[in-house]
């Protein structure tokens, strides 16, 4: 039922991704590590599946990527959503560049990362892709810098996101994605949003009002061959914003219990996930889901106006 995209490549392409890609539709790709590692079962099969549904609301087709049984999988069914995010997140392989080779080779079920979702959704041809919040430089520790920063500076892909939790350090993140070459827009802001909240306080590249803007920055991009992608930040809708005091609270009790039990790696940014998650209750799930929908949303307009250019 899913084509190969080649006879070499281990990327598998759904039917409905294929036929949209071919017939030059707007295709919008979502990561699957919000699934497995971001978000608590059954919220997070909840979200994804309401991610989808909000890419469509928006005239382009939607394609939740993951590693099945070692395949690059681009566009899996709701029931592969459900299994994966059913699954105990400890058992899943968290695949960002460098653990790719490792679930495809081991034949894995796999969750990719946003530099993993961006590595398959250029392989498979799409151009945009729609996310909460982009791993950065970790507080108190700036050796630890996401693999997600250095894959926006070597893959084409426009990343439409809520900026970063400030569980990072965001001035150190801006600094990487600067010299990585990657143009950080704000889609009705001019400053980077701070997942939860709306303003980090920190003033970003350009600001833009529409998603048409948007669309040409990436085909300015396309137009200079440019092989990097380009961070779109949307902030949280207002109505379902975390108060920042709160946030901030939370995210120091988490860093501070990540220290204290020795977490390190890639595990830092699950875990500080949960502790925030717990410590602040249903309010940060409601600003994470609603910003969620709201980015995959975006994302689809994002992707149409870029087709309707042409
Ligand atoms: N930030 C969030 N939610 C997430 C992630 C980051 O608010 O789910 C996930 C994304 O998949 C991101 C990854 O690519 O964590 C970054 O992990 P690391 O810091 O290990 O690079
Ligand atoms: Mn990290």
């Amino acid at each position: 039922m899913n084509s190969k995209l080649s006879h070499q490549l281990p990327v598998r392409i759904s039917v409905e991704v294929q036929e949209a890609l071919h017939n030059k539709q707007a295709v919008v790709a979502l990561e699957s590590t919000l699934i497995t590692h971001g978000l608590p079962y059954p919220l997070n099969v909840e979200t994804a599946l309401a991610m989808e549904a909000g890419v469509r609301e928006s005239g382009a087709v939607p394609a939740t990527i993951a590693v099945l049984k070692g395949e690059i999988t681009v566009g899996i069914s709701a029931a592969d959503v459900e299994r994966l995010g059913s699954m105990e997140s400890g058992r899943v392989r968290k695949c960002s560049r460098r653990d790719l080779p490792i679930a495809v080779g081991l034949r894995e079920d796999a969750a990719t990362t946003v530099a993993g979702t961006m590595i398959a959704a250029h392989m498979a041809g799409i151009e945009v892709f729609a996310t909460g919040g982009i791993g950065g430089v970790h507080r108190g520790a700036p050796f630890d810098v996401s693999a997600d920063l250095i894959e926006l500076g070597r893959t084409p892909v426009a990343v439409v996101c809520s900026g970063a939790k400030s569980i990072l350090d965001l001035p150190l993140t801006l600094e990487v994605l600067e010299t990585q070459g990657v143009p950080v827009v704000g889609l009705g802001t001019d400053t980077l949003p701070a997942f939860y909240t709306r303003s980090s306080g920190l003033p970003i590249d350009v600001r833009v009002e529409t998603p048409e803007e948007v669309a040409l920055i990436i085909q300015g991009a396309q137009r200079l061959q440019a092989q990097h992608g380009i961070l779109i930040t949307v902030p949280v809708p207002a109505a379902d914003e975390l108060d920042a005091s709160v946030a901030e609270a939370a995210i120091q009790q988490a860093t501070a219990d990540a220290a204290t039990q020795g977490i390190h790696g890639k595990a830092v940014t699950p875990f500080v996930l949960g502790r925030v998650a717990a410590l602040t209750g249903g309010e940060s799930k409601r600003a994470n889901t609603s910003l969620l929908v709201n980015n995959a949303r975006t994302g689809g307009k994002i992707a149409v106006a870029l087709k309707a250019l042409g």
